[in-house]
């Protein structure tokens, strides 16, 4: 079907006014600058292939995030982390989790720098990782997490002592049968009774 006449026009109105806009924005001023090594966040993530890479899974690559997981007024960073397969098969290979690369958090301490806390956290995860999202569903005021994986997905209870409980197969989440791909996921009280559901695409 063809667009009306006016409809046309008012797009390139808005086209039109959208590149004037873009164009009269003054600069700001503000440069990046990358502090990752003065901040101690520089363990590299492992996924998939180095050389090579045989499956879509290893490609993707993980999220990060930003919380507050001691509840210090300072944000932690949390980066999640995958594996990679054994040559020539399907299955991942052992020996990365042997050797302890890990999903990794990161306490902030406050100077600008930042101590790996991932051994006493309960995150130190080696799987096909892939999102995390943050909510406090059990309302006892400390964020929880959700970290969606190629494989099954986690749920993560934050503890009084700044650990992070699994308790997946506790709250009702799928933990077994064929994996799947979770991909993105959110928290939202989708009918609005004051306790947070969860969203997970696959
Ligand atoms: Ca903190
Ligand atoms: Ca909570
Ligand atoms: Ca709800």
């Amino acid at each position: 079907m063809t667009p009306p006449r006016a409809a046309i026009a008012l797009a390139i109105v808005f086209v039109t006014v959208g590149l004037l806009r873009s164009t009269a924005l003054p600069a700001v001023g503000i440069t990046f600058t990358d502090v990752a090594a003065s901040a101690g966040l520089i363990v590299p993530s492992v996924y998939g292939g180095v050389d090579r890479k045989r499956f879509i899974i290893e490609t993707n690559g993980a999220g990060t995030a930003w919380i507050d997981a001691d509840q210090d007024g300072w944000l932690d960073a949390l980066v999640l982390g995958g594996t990679r397969l054994i040559d020539g098969q399907r299955a991942d290979d052992p020996a990365i989790a042997a050797a302890g690369s890990t999903s990794r958090l990161y306490r902030n301490q406050h100077d600008g720098t930042f101590k790996d806390i991932t051994a006493a956290s309960g995150l130190g995860l080696t799987v096909w990782a892939s999102s995390v999202c943050g909510g406090d569903y059990d309302n006892d005021g400390r964020l929880d997490l959700f970290i969606t994986s190629f494989g099954r997905n986690r749920l993560f209870r934050a503890l009084a002592n700044g650990r992070f409980e699994d308790v997946s197969v506790a709250q009702g989440l799928p933990a077994d049968g064929p994996p799947r791909w979770g991909s993105g996921c959110s928290f939202l009280d989708f009918d609005r009774d004051g306790r947070l559901d969860l969203f997970v695409s696959n």
